[in-house]
């Protein structure tokens, strides 16, 4: 289905539902004067989103730095001297400690992430084990170990994993300026690994890389015309960090942050889009505004993978003066209503 927006802009028509977005549409939805893009992403999130709850991800370097990969953006390439470390995997123990001081704070979803550019068959049981311990506390499990065969899948899925978190990053025409180590379609394939094995797939992107609007928009196409779009879609500002070859990039206008997040709302109306890297350069008004604009997810905690977030404290008070819930409260929120009828 299509639908025409009227705008001082023109007459743009641009489709509505699950369908293949053209690059050409969501560029049209880019330039829609932004009052009016907002409220197209607002009609949409309030659709799907009734309860309007906003998603805590806490995130964990599981295996920090020492990566063979070229990644431009990345302090955890071992090619770039970043002082990031190059560590071995965590123990099972200080895992489980993080993923409970998570759940502690309110978060609902545990994010292991380790700078692989694969992992090798012992570190899969190493990071299953890590896995099944934080699912049995109650969490939702997601991993982000770089690229995966059909089998590594299945192993991750078997031992609880309900997310694999593995960005596109950019437009096909702009990954070879960014990475050289892999090509797009080993990020398409580990994507349809996951699918196949039957885990939730969280994927998304970078923006401010040097990218072009209408490479943005190629990102976001690739992004919702997966078969079908992720459930979690992380939209990445790019951190600058000194030391790696995208240091130095001219910085995003914030409000082109902002139409990035609303088109990805608009093409992906049920999925989680998080409001992930950048959210501490941003500040808080522009965050308010990805909130309006449809972002419905944060990670949350003090760090990243190796770069900081905002503090939880100025989280949990941004999203309490927004009147905004979290998940961990809708969840709190539900047992009681069980309860409460189990006493009738
Ligand atoms: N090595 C695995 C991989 O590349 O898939 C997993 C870890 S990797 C650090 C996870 C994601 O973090 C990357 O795909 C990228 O989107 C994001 N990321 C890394 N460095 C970043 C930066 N400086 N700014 C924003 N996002 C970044
Ligand atoms: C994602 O899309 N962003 C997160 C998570 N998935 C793994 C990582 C952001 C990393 C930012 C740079 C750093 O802290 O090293
Ligand atoms: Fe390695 Fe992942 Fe960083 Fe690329 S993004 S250098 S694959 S850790």
């Amino acid at each position: 289905m299509t639908v025409s927006t009227h705008s001082p802009a023109g007459l743009h028509s641009v489709p509505t539902s699950a369908q293949t977005w053209t690059v050409a549409a969501i560029a049209a939805l880019f330039d829609l004067p932004f009052n009016d893009l907002l409220y197209r992403a607002q009609q949409v999130h309030r659709a799907h989103f009734p309860g309007a709850e906003v998603e805590l991800a806490t995130l964990l370097s599981i295996k920090t730095g020492g990566c063979p990969e070229d990644c431009g953006y990345c302090p955890q390439a071992a090619r770039y001297h970043t002082g990031v470390e190059a560590e071995k995997l965590l123990p099972l123990a200080q895992v489980v400690a993080a993923a409970q001081a998570a759940k502690h704070n309110g978060a609902t979803r545990f994010c292991m992430g380790a700078a692989w550019r694969e992992p090798k068959g012992r570190d899969i049981e190493r990071v299953q084990a890590m896995i099944s311990a934080v699912k049995a506390m109650g969490l939702e499990t997601c991993a982000t170990l770089g690229m995966l065969s059909d089998e590594q899948a299945l192993q991750l899925k078997a031992s609880g994993l309900d997310y694999y978190n593995h960005n596109l990053d950019t437009a096909p025409e702009f990954y070879g300026n960014i990475v050289t180590t892999r090509v797009y379609q080993d990020r398409l394939d580990t994507l349809g690994h996951v699918r196949r094995a039957g885990i939730k797939v969280c994927c998304g992107g970078i923006v401010g890389m040097g990218e072009s609007r209408l490479q943005r928009a190629g990102l976001i196409a690739q992004l919702a015309n997966l078969d079908p779009y992720p459930e979690s879609v992380p939209i990445n500002h790019l951190v600058q960090v000194p030391g790696t070859p995208l240091n130095g990039t001219e910085p995003l206008d914030p409000i082109e942050f902002v139409r990035t997040i609303a088109v990805a709302r608009i093409t992906m109306p049920e999925a989680r889009v998080r409001l992930s890297a950048g959210r501490r350069e941003f500040g808080e008004a522009v965050q308010v505004l990805c909130f309006l604009a449809g972002a419905n997810s944060i990670f949350y905690g003090d760090k990243l993978l190796t770069t900081c977030n905002p503090e939880a404290e100025a989280d949990r008070a941004l999203l309490a003066k927004l009147g905004l819930k979290t998940s961990a409260q809708d969840a709190a929120a539900s047992c009681g209503d069980c309860a409460a009828r189990s006493a009738d």
